[in-house]
């Protein structure tokens, strides 16, 4: 029983993983480097913009990888 739980519990994670968003790459859609605000509301349409805004950790009105990543880990 103690297994399926175990077991259970990675299925959700690895869920809610694949919700989060797409791939950075995905996100980039005009490949210039980094998520603007814009395309990150258009990424993860259920994503409140004052996340995503509170995510641009440099405040350049974009997203790097790295901030991107921070935001779509939750
Ligand atoms: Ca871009
Ligand atoms: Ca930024």
């Amino acid at each position: 029983m103690k297994k399926l739980i175990a077991a259970l519990s990675i299925l959700t994670v690895s869920t809610f993983a694949w919700a989060a968003g797409p791939a950075f790459n995905e996100a980039d859609v005009n490949a210039d480097g980094v998520v603007s605000l814009a395309e990150a509301k258009a990424a993860l349409p259920d994503m409140e913009e004052a996340q995503i805004v509170a995510a641009d950790a440099n405040n350049d009105g974009a997203l790097s990888a790295d901030e991107y990543a921070t935001l779509t880990a939750g």
